[in-house]
């Protein structure tokens, strides 16, 4: 639909930015911190670029008066943050650790003196060591009720203070890339191991929202879900069928089971054909229709496009860009299903990720109408090489521009009539990409250090930093 005139967003709009605890908050091993996967993985040659890790990322554990101060100046509405579940059980489980709950006390009620909401995201894919040496952290079923009784803690404590939480961030991201590709940890390769991993993962999820209606008066809750809606190339129809297959297959699979509480017929039935489909036991089903959302969180970066592939066309795995040398990354595929390819419609960044406002707008209704459940945008952004110039300026108008566009299909999907709880920006200050460095920056806020060298770790606010102010102070209505 074209619009003469947009609506405007709702007066308690959630005008925010988000992050996460290993690429924000550094101090890895300080105050009884137990390791995590990350800590580990990153130090494996190779696994990272340029060897890059969280020991001090952007110290923000030191620094959180100083970010938040400048979060108030901003007038920044919410701030969507992770803990660190290894502060808190340095080993996943048994002994907690009071000064990991009291650091996040410390950040909560900071936030809130500066009328910042919290947004806790529980687990944001720093599993504790420990749990993956003892029993293979989420292949074994042994994690439903640790992270459980992880999430308990915090419900306990922060509960009464905060109204939004994150169960896991980007389940199918973080399966895919640790369980697939290999190349998060724990750097496996096989599918089925992926897929049994993830029902664990469904489980725990569901597990922890029913835990959260016990513990957790006057809260929501959901899963934030990297979200990439696909096209068909053309109005082919194996196109739109191999459209159809990948929207089952790479979205369907993991919303369905948050909010249906079961999984897609096409996908299951070619796992199931493959050999590789999960084992489901009694009683799973009954636990994902009992741990349903309130909101689904979307974290929107690009669309993708899709076309027919034959049975014996590409098997590929992605080959992702991690350099910003555009046009490094390959497209991928799974024979008789889809593979990918350009979108010659739409303009690429550096790390090859397709440029696509309306795609947003087009995944939130399509969610929307699948699921009719409330949605929080809890992360996009534009990761691009900044340029610091002389007397601290960082021009970043291609930011202001993407943020823009993509704040203008929030407000087309909220004149369509979506409820859109609000919206959040990745990120607030720059941080450590989990496979790019410190060269992929994301923020508002500029951070003067590099691959090479901590530096000072300056904070130096950048163009967008004014121009989102101000978005926030006119709720939107001047962009
Ligand atoms: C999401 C993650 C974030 C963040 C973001 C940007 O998938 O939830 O943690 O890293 O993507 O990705 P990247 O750092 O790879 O550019």
């Amino acid at each position: 639909m074209i619009y003469d005139k947009l609506d405007n967003f709702k007066e308690d709009f959630l005008w925010g930015s988000a992050s996460a605890a290993y690429q924000v908050e550094g101090a890895y091993d300080i105050d009884g911190k137990g390791p995590s996967i990350w800590d580990k993985f990153s130090e494996v040659p190779g696994k990272t670029y340029k060897g890059t890790n969280g020991k001090v990322a952007v110290d923000h554990y030191n620094r959180y008066k100083e970010d938040i101060a400048l979060m108030k100046e901003m007038g920044l509405k919410a701030y969507r943050f992770s803990i660190s579940w290894s502060r808190i059980y340095p080993k996943g489980r048994g002994e907690i650790n009071e000064k990991g709950l009291e650091f996040y006390d410390n950040l909560i009620d900071e936030l809130i003196r500066s009328k910042i909401k919290p947004i806790i995201t529980i687990y944001h894919w720093d599993l504790p060591q420990y749990l993956q040496d003892l029993y293979g952290g989420w292949e074994s079923r042994e994690i439903i009720d640790d992270f459980n009784n992880y999430c308990i803690t915090l419900y306990k404590r922060y509960g009464g203070k905060v109204k939004y939480w994150i169960t896991l961030n980007e389940q199918n991201v973080f399966m895919l890339l640790g369980y697939k590709l290999g190349i998060h940890p724990p750097g496996v390769k096989d599918e089925k191991r992926m897929l049994k991993a993830n029902h664990i993962a469904s489980l725990a999820n569901a597990k922890a929202i029913v835990s959260f209606r016990e513990y957790v008066t006057n809260g929501m809750v959901g899963p934030s879900f990297a979200f990439t809606p696909n096209y068909a190339y053309t109005c082919k129809p194996e196109d739109v069928l191999a459209r159809e297959n990948a929207e089952d297959m790479n979205c369907h699979w993991w919303l369905d089971a948050y909010c249906f509480g079961n999984y897609p017929a096409f996908a299951l039935s070619y796992y199931e054909k493959q050999g590789i489909a999960p084992e489901i036991e009694d009683g799973d089903l009954e636990l994902l229709e009992k741990g349903k959302p309130d909101f689904i969180g979307i974290n929107y970066y690009r669309s993708e496009t899709v076309e027919e592939n034959p049975i014996n066309g590409i098997n590929d795995f992605e080959e992702i860009n991690t350099s910003g040398k555009k046009g490094t990354s390959k497209d991928y595929g799974i024979p008789g299903n889809f593979k990918t390819i350009k979108n010659p419609y739409l303009e690429r960044t550096n790390w090859d990720w397709e440029i696509d406002p309306t795609g947003l707008r087009i995944g939130i209704r399509r969610i929307n109408s699948r699921y009719r459940l409330p949605i929080l945008v809890t992360e996009n952004g534009l990761g691009e090489f900044d340029k610091l110039e002389q007397n601290d300026v960082i021009n970043d108008e291609y930011r202001i521009k993407f943020i823009k566009n993509h704040i203008l299909a929030c407000k087309q999907a909220v004149t369509d009539g979506v409820e859109l709880l609000g919206y959040c920006t990745w990120s607030f200050t720059d941080l450590l990409s989990w496979l790019n460095g410190y060269q992929k920056r994301y923020g508002f806020v500029y951070v003067d250090r590099d691959e090479n060298s901590e530096k000072e770790l300056k904070r130096i606010k950048k163009n967008s930093f004014y121009w989102y102010k101000n978005v926030i102070e006119t709720n939107g209505k001047d962009l």
